[in-house]
């Protein structure tokens, strides 16, 4: 038999270990998405990649892979599995809720020197860290340092690191890498030491935290590999002697003048109301064992300590590594070291806990608060269009097609967004005999099947409709005027004309709303950048027409959607935004009109050239380079605020450089007076 078939595909093995959720961010070539460990029921990211579309990069994510199973740290994103199959890589990473760093900067526009110095101090043991283990990392940037539940930092992407040698710092000597935060001795092509370069990216790190900009910018490369390689700054009034004293230590030309790692350490600035060096050892070693999580992990597998523990240390990185680590976690946080138990075992000898998971496609999350919905919006996105693993309606498609119409049509079915409610009562033990053990094998194995026909459902409803229609059309369109923002949604259904209703005089946005987590959400500040944006991509991407999908033509299946959806979901498809919390990356405005708001952005677009589709009150952004790529691609999506209700701007960056995105955001919500 052929190993393909013998052993499961990676995407059946993510699904049975793993519930899959909406994409929640890219990365070069990975896509990653929410999930859910069944087991432990704890969030997770997953990282996908295709391997045909890697190519070339196979081998960074084969160094990444190695380096993040090395590295277990506080302030690292921790690896908890990889699933690998002849066509796919799925890295299960630790969930960080917060986001990227670079979102909480902008958001807050510059991070005070108190905050910078909690931040910076946890980046300094990171790194000391990384160090200490032989690597480098070489890409360190805010938008690779996440913001935990915790609102701790955790270092990501590990594609770059590896020993100072070979073609990898060509890689960041083009344009395409991260060039603003590359050391002198890295883009003039001279060897260099990594820790070193990575010192000089922590000095524009630190830059960027105090300031909200980058010390070294420029549109040209050549300007700007000129300008580092001066080392010249501009110090902003606001930065402290101190600050100024540090970031100048850090951003010396000459390598062997900078400051080393160690000397950071216990640096009077990173001392600083601390009085203490940074902590650097890994609070989490790799050789330590927790006798709880074995003990847990024993009773479920129905092993001894002894052979589980033997099993854990192996760290294969599978779904034993995962549990365990996972379960570590979980107690880490003060939560119970559970796992769901099932009372049968099936002859799948090769481990239970992959045995019995087939049927645990059925655990519930009711108590979770923030369980991630699969909502007919969440499935919209065209960036979900290429999961092979997703549509199991492509690979039966006929029974599929049976399936969800029966689900459809039968009320008494639970409805994907019931899952949040119904209550199979996920982390308890209990003892099950007999017959009773029986019906109730038969009860979740039916639940099961159920839960999954309604996650195929919802998924096959992606591939064939991304939304119901909106009371006005959604609309592609490229470098030209909307012709018709007249398709706005509103109350009546009555189309509008471009920024009608939006005469009155425009009020600034609203920054001085505190809630509840604490942010102070401030507007962009465009008045900040001296230069005006210029766009990669804005040439004559109009020429350019990209095939594929098209949103609309989405009334087959609506009825369905809606049907499964919570009123309040389907209140939303229909006539309102969203109403949403505080959040870094909304923008307020002083508005309380949202079509007025979704208007005026409309009509921005075209002058930006930004290519957009708009389905109700998200629009979906992409700008070109001239040889068709994509060089960016973000959402935006007109939303209200739960309080104050004033009508806000929730922004989500998907692809492309983050200062760009920035740069691009800015100018839009700029020009549109919002
Ligand atoms: N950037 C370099 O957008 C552009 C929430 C979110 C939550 C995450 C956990 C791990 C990772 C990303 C998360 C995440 C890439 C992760 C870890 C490693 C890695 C990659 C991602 C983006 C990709 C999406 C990210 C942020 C960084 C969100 N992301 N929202 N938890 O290599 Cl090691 Cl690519």
């Amino acid at each position: 038999m052929p190993v393909e078939r013998m052993e499961p595909r990676g995407a059946e093995k993510l699904h049975k270990y793993y519930e899959v959720y909406e994409t929640i961010g890219s990365g070069g070539f990975a896509k990653v998405k929410l999930g859910r460990h069944i087991l432990t029921g704890e969030k997770v990211a997953i990282k996908i990649m295709n391997k045909k579309d890697l190519g070339d990069d196979l081998p960074r994510v084969k160094v990444e892979i190695e380096a993040m199973k090395n590295l277990s740290h506080q302030h690292i994103c921790r690896l908890y599995q990889v699933i690998e199959s002849p066509t796919q890589i799925f890295m299960i990473l630790e969930y960080c809720p917060g986001g990227e760093l670079f979102d909480y900067i902008i958001a807050k526009d510059r991070l005070s020197e108190e905050e910078t110095r909690v931040f910076f101090r946890q980046i300094v043991s990171a790194m000391a860290y990384v160090h200490s283990q032989g690597y480098a990392h070489r890409d360190l940037k805010p938008e690779n340092l996440l913001i935990d539940g915790d609102h701790n930092l955790k270092l990501i992407d590990f594609g770059l690191c590896a020993k100072p040698k070979g073609g990898l710092g060509y890689e960041l000597m083009t344009c395409c890498g991260s060039p603003a935060y590359a050391a002198p001795e890295l883009i003039q092509g001279k060897a260099y030491i990594g820790s070193e370069a990575d010192v000089w990216s922590m000095g524009v790190l630190l830059f960027a935290l105090l300031c909200g900009y980058l010390p070294f910018d420029d549109d040209s490369c050549v300007v700007l590999y000129r300008k580092i390689t001066r080392g010249k700054y501009d110090n902003p009034a606001w930065l402290s002697p101190g600050s100024i004293l540090l970031l100048n230590q850090m951003l010396q030309v000459d390598p062997k003048l900078r400051l080393a790692v160690h000397q950071l350490l216990e640096h009077p600035w990173v001392m600083k109301d601390y009085n203490s060096p940074v902590e650097w050892h890994s609070r989490q070693p790799l050789g330590h064992i927790d006798e709880d999580c074995i003990t847990e992990m024993a009773v479920n597998m129905k092993r001894s300590r002894e052979s589980t523990t033997a099993l854990v240390k192996e760290w294969r990185y599978d779904h034993i590594t995962a549990t365990y680590l996972l379960l570590l976690s979980k107690k880490q946080r003060g939560k119970p070291v559970r796992l769901r138990m099932e009372p049968h075992v099936t002859e799948e000898a090769v481990s239970p806990l992959h045995a019995q998971l087939e049927v645990k496609k059925s655990l519930h999350f009711a108590d979770d608060e923030d369980a991630p919905i699969l909502g007919a919006l969440d499935l919209c996105s065209d960036y979900i269009d290429d999961c092979p693993w997703v549509p199991v309606s492509r690979q039966t498609p006929q029974g599929v097609r049976e399936k969800t119409e029966r689900i459809a049509d039968d009320k008494r079915l639970p409805s994907p967004l019931k899952k949040r409610c119904i209550r199979s009562p996920p982390f308890e033990r209990h003892q099950v005999t007999g017959q009773h053990h029986q019906e109730k094998r038969h009860k979740e194995h039916q639940h099961a099947k159920e839960n999954r026909e309604n996650v195929v459902l919802q998924e096959k409803n992606a591939d064939t409709f991304a939304l119901p229609p909106p009371r006005t059309p959604s609309s592609t369109k490229k470098n030209t005027r909307p012709k018709n923002v007249l398709t706005t949604p509103n109350q009546n259904g009555t189309p509008k004309a471009a920024g009608s209703g939006s005469k009155e005089p425009v009020k600034r946005k609203v920054a001085e709303s505190k809630e509840s987590n604490n942010i102070e959400i401030l507007p962009f500040s465009p008045e900040r950048r001296s230069r005006s944006l210029d766009m990669a991509g804005s040439g004559d991407s109009g020429k350019k027409r990209r095939g594929g999908r098209v949103f609309g033509s989405l009334e087959r299946g609506l009825d369905k959607v809606i049907t499964m959806l919570t009123p309040s979901k389907r209140r939303a498809l229909r006539d309102n935004p969203r109403k949403i919390k505080a959040q870094y990356n909304v923008t307020l405005t002083g508005q309380t009109n949202p079509d007025d708001v979704l208007n005026q952005i409309l009509a921005v677009l075209p002058e930006k050239n930004v290519q957009y589709s708009q389905k109700g009150y998200t629009i979906k952004c992409r700008t070109w380079d001239d040889f068709g790529k994509v060089t960016m691609a973000f959402e935006l999506e007109v939303c209200l605020l739960h309080k104050p209700e004033v009508v806000c701007v929730h922004r989500q960056r998907i692809k492309g450089d983050a200062w760009v995105y920035k740069r691009l955001v800015e100018d839009i919500l700029s020009t549109s007076s919002i």
